[in-house]
């Protein structure tokens, strides 16, 4: 840092009005747009500060409040392989946004530069997308007064996914080897292999054809560019997609209202037997449902995917001779019979994990194929370097034609995923071609399984911070006691299955429950929820 009284001088554009205390939480930090301003700028100044520790790597900047309310806003700091920030960093994140005056501010970039042996020869390279919500440009000028501090090369790739954007810094950081930091690139890579597939696939009951709820964000503007890229093998209907009146973004459609409120979303005519997918607001989540012919509604969530995919992976690994060790990660969110299918008809192990996508993110990498899904529909399949390479590899010399068939179709999957994290786009390919491969309908991808019925619950209490949890967020250490009486609750349903834990992005404590019949596992949450209270 060359020049204090320059930096002191760029800090104090942005004052901390201290009207809120913030965190860095399981996906960056969210709150009502009106608040943030000083945040981003900060944000802006830390995220340079990460490039030049990394020797100029580009890292990205999402300016997004996902599945929240247009009102809403926030960040998501993305590190060079497209990964999410390092935890040591999320700390000086939340440091950072809550100093309360210009002269901490600065006296924290020189801590975390000294801690860090920042050697200041390297100029940082900041990468910065953000979605439809129209605080977006506002605090997009906050963070580039900040990352401006810096002298920094910056990109900015206006509105866009969260995902593209983790897909970008990737690129950048791997010299192309995963592709250019361009859209282009990406709905090229994504798409190509996506249609190589296709061309060996097997069609029998599926269907090209989606109607797609894209939440009116950015996930409806990237869909009509990705349209021209799938022309004859997607029929994609757009609903929702009104990025104009951002007052309509996520509300009551797209992936979260779906999968909450377990109902199809609205802004749209639903028909019996028709393929539904919604997407969130930034575009790293989906989840497919439809209604059959007596209006019942069905639901794909996450769980369903991460089923779909791993059953598919493992059934191409088996036909391609290659011993891989293929892996699923969950959390205590995903339903029991979800993880019973994988475990018992599937055979493919299951790992638990505690809520939040980069727990599942790391614990995919004890895999050689690590597959995670969040229920609520975020997440993606990881695939070791060196499985990689042995799946080329093996492709290129391989003479026998069905095993050569697998692992062309293994490479397809591969490119056609963004292992970056959830992305909603390359999950819906990934998904659409296994459909198509195995030739089913979406009621007979429902068929494989039936989820137990259940129940999600929040409820307000005084400090969430007095809960602490045990076993991937599957016990309840704290409050003293609880955890018992939860357990005699749960002895009294056949199937029951309940647990509790402090929300990482809400001041509430979320109750989950699953019975054998949804008036039991309702039943459930409220016994548990007054055990809570
Ligand atoms: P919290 O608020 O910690 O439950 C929610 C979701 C997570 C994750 C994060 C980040 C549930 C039950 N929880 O976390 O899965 O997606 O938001 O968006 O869906
Ligand atoms: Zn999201």
């Amino acid at each position: 840092i060359e020049n204090i009284v320059e930096l002191e001088s760029n800090i104090e554009s942005y004052p901390n009005p201290g009207i809120k205390v913030f965190q860095y939480g399981t996906s960056g930090i969210r709150y009502n747009s009106e608040h943030l301003d000083h945040v981003l700028h900060r944000m802006g100044l830390l995220v340079a500060l990460r490039s030049i520790h990394l020797k100029s790597a580009a890292v990205g900047l999402m300016i997004t409040a996902s599945h929240n309310p247009q009102d809403d806003n926030g960040i998501k700091l993305i590190d060079p392989l497209g990964e999410m920030l390092d935890s040591s960093w999320e700390v000086y994140a939340t440091k950072l946004a809550n100093a309360p005056n210009n002269q901490d501010v600065c006296a924290m970039l020189i801590n975390i530069a000294y801690e860090n042996n920042i050697d200041k020869k390297y100029i940082p390279r900041v990468y910065i997308g953000r979605d439809t919500r129209n605080s977006g440009k506002r605090l997009l000028d906050a963070v580039l007064c900040g990352v401006n501090a810096f002298n920094s090369n910056v990109e900015d790739f206006g509105i866009i996914t969260t995902p593209m954007l983790h897909f970008f810094v990737r690129c950048y950081n791997t010299n192309g080897l995963y592709g250019q930091p361009s859209e282009h690139s990406y709905y090229t890579k994504l798409t190509n292999s996506f249609k190589t597939l296709r061309k060996m696939a097997n069609l029998k009951n599926y269907s090209p054809v989606i109607e797609f709820d894209g939440a009116n964000g950015v996930g409806a503007l990237k869909m009509k560019d990705a349209i021209i890229h799938l022309e004859e093998t997607l029929v994609i209907n757009m609903h929702n997609d009104d990025i104009m009146n951002t007052e309509k973004l996520n509300y009551k459609c797209g992936a979260d209202f779906v999968k909450s409120n377990q109902c199809p979303p609205t802004g749209m005519t639903i028909k019996p037997h028709s393929k539904y997918v919604s997407v969130d607001g930034d575009a790293d989540r989906i989840v497919y449902s439809f209604v059959d012919e007596n209006n019942k509604f069905y639901l794909l969530d996450g769980d369903r995917i991460a089923t779909l995919v791993a059953g598919y992976i493992k059934d191409l690994f088996i036909a391609s001779g290659l011993d891989v060790n293929v892996g699923l990660v969950q959390t205590a969110y995903s339903n029991g019979n979800s993880t019973k299918y994988v475990t018992d008809k599937l055979k493919v192990p299951v790992a638990c994990v505690p809520t939040g996508v980069k727990y599942l993110h790391h614990k995919a990498n004890d895999y050689d194929v690590g597959i995670y899904f969040e229920a609520n529909g975020h997440g993606t399949i990881l695939f070791k370097d060196a499985i990689r390479e042995l799946i080329r590899n093996q492709c290129s010399i391989e003479v026998d034609e069905a095993k050569s068939l697998a692992l062309k179709k293994l490479i397809c999957i591969m490119d056609m995923t963004n292992e970056t994290v959830g992305d909603a786009y390359s999950d819906m390919l990934i998904v659409e071609s296994v459909l198509c491969e195995r030739g089913w309908s979406i009621s007979d991808w429902y068929k494989t399984y039936s989820d137990l019925p259940n129940r999600l619950k929040q409820v307000t209490v005084k400090d969430r911070n007095t809960f602490e949890t045990g076993d991937a967020e599957r016990i309840c250490l704290k409050p003293l006691g609880l955890q018992e009486k939860i357990d005699s609750i749960v002895l009294k349903y056949s199937m029951g299955r309940s647990f509790v834990r402090p929300s990482g992005t809400e001041d509430v404590v979320r109750i989950y429950a699953e019975a054998d019949t949804q008036i039991n596992a309702d039943k459930l949450a409220v016994e548990v929820a007054t055990a809570v209270y």
